[in-house]
């Protein structure tokens, strides 16, 4: 062997265990898919229900109101989008289709549309309104289209399946990129269908088709991300008061009815969907839905949401790695109501004025463990959750300190997994130097794409340690944020 070649073995043979080092940490368990990544940087959007039944001040229609009743005196889409803004939200899902079947757009499928209203003299179309509303406001944009509905006669037959379907390629056709595809498990009960007027039941597990139905999903909105109470993509919490568990995991296995071997929407697994599966087969997070007022609809005796109540839910849903999606209620004029558009703005500027100052950003930092100069601690602060902190794969234990030259005031700790490569971290606690001692301030199991701990009472302290105590591969995080609380 030549003595150079022999010097380049003896190298690699030296520094490969440091090259190795430097290498990512490998993926643990399952892993979003890269519209599941794109869909946690959204975090907060909203969910819009006006059709007919805001006429009716009712929360689900019968599929009987006239079309003529839907005729808003002052309808604006941007109105709410930027009301929605001013909020935080950054995507708006319309309810193009509710229980009632009224379809807000020109379609090919249902007389029971748009385009038997007087609004507009029957030229509107309110999804395109609401797309191009969004988009210009830079909004993403999605679509809720009830597979349940109480208007059509063919409901409770084989034939109705091809028409949901076919609105469902409409929608997906004609309104551009969609960031959800929303999907809703209330199945059948009773209705006008066409006159009918009767209950009419069907079996969830078959009747939807949901493989083919999503599959349709899949092939014209790819990067959609479709929600239901079993993912595939995103999964219903199990509740709708917008707050996932404490220890809340990004992972799920929607488990199937007793005798089937495929899970189905309107039949989940309940109990676990709040705080997720550990380990869970699929990257499968929750979306937290909550009305901003008592009903989805409009009802002219019901407020909204106090911007700290607001506040509160999405330190309980964003806050636990999931989204919170709120419910936005246009009343019969077509605009959200002057109260609700002041509690979002109010909400909207305790996030923004709270989160544009992180105290964390000052500190010097420092880690007992990590896995070479590509994932220092030093990138916890950096800003940028696209960098992140890790350690050698054999460490699963390791702190991280802070210390300040000027002691910070902070009640707010936000934590960030690197969570492309999966959720590891199981357990952690918090402490701070106060009179001259450590103290716990914090402790917990889950962080994922997000925690935010609200502490009891503001902490003045110079130096913070985070420890991480339990993780079963190398412990990866990507932000460490200290905030003060704005009122
Ligand atoms: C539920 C529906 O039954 C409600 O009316 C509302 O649309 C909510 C967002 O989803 O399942």
């Amino acid at each position: 062997m030549k003595a150079s070649t022999l010097n380049l073995l003896l190298f690699f043979i030296i520094c490969s265990p440091i090259l190795k080092a430097q290498a990512p940490p490998a993926a643990y368990g399952a892993v979003p898919s890269k519209s599941q990544l794109a869909w946690h940087n959204i975090e907060l959007y909203g969910l819009v229900h006006f059709t007919p039944t805001t006429f009716e001040n009712k929360e689900w229609g019968y599929g009987d109101a006239d079309p003529k009743i839907f005729n808003p005196t002052s309808f604006d889409a941007e109105q709410i989008v930027k009301a929605a803004k001013a909020g935080g939200l950054k995507g708006i899902i319309l309810v193009a289709k509710h229980h009632d079947g009224f379809a807000l757009w020109p379609t090919q499928t249902t007389n029971y549309n748009i385009s038997q209203s007087p609004y507009q003299n029957g030229k509107a179309d309110l999804v395109k309104d609401f797309e191009n509303a969004a988009r210009k406001n830079g909004l993403q944009f999605g679509i809720y289209c009830s597979p349940w509905d109480r208007n059509n006669a063919y409901y409770g037959t084989s034939k109705y399946l091809s028409i949901y379907q076919a609105q469902l390629k409409e929608l997906y056709t004609h309104y551009g990129p969609l960031f959800i595809s929303w999907h809703d498990g209330a199945n059948g009960g009773d209705g006008y269908y066409g006159g009918a007027k009767e209950k009419r039941t069907i079996d969830n597990t078959t009747y939807y088709d949901w493989e083919n139905t999503w599959g349709l999903t899949r092939r014209l909105q790819p990067t959609a991300n479709i929600f239901s109470d079993i993912g595939p993509d995103i999964r219903w919490v199990g509740n709708e008061k917008g707050t996932a568990a404490e220890t809340s995991w990004g992972t799920f296995t929607p488990m199937p009815p007793e005798g089937k071997n495929v899970a189905v929407p309107g039949q989940a697994n309940y109990p676990q969907s709040p705080m997720g599966i550990r380990n869970g087969k699929f990257w499968m997070p929750a979306e937290c839905d909550v009305p901003l007022r008592k009903g989805w609809f409009y009802h002219p005796n019901e407020k909204p949401k106090t911007p700290e109540q607001l506040f509160d839910l999405y330190l309980k849903s964003v806050g636990r790695g999931a989204a919170l999606d709120l419910g936005l209620a246009p009343d019969t004029r077509g605009i959200l109501h002057e109260d609700d558009v002041e509690a979002l703005a109010a909400f909207g500027l305790i996030l923004t004025k709270t989160f544009s100052n992180n105290l964390a950003h000052g500190a010097a930092i420092s880690a007992t463990h990590f896995r070479g100069k590509k994932y220092s601690p030093q990138l916890l602060i950096d800003g940028d959750k696209n960098t992140y902190w890790a350690t050698n794969d054999n460490v699963k234990q390791a702190s991280i300190s802070l210390s300040f030259s000027q002691a910070i005031t902070f009640d707010l700790i936000s934590l960030q997994e690197f969570i492309a490569i999966g959720q590891r971290i199981e357990a952690y606690h918090i402490e701070a130097f106060i009179d001259n001692h450590w103290q716990k301030i914090a402790e917990g199991e889950s962080i994922g794409a997000k925690k935010l701990i609200r502490v009891a009472a503001p902490i003045h302290t110079k130096k913070v340690r985070l420890s991480i105590t339990k993780s079963p591969a190398a412990i990866t995080l990507s932000e460490i944020g200290l905030y003060l609380k704005a009122d």
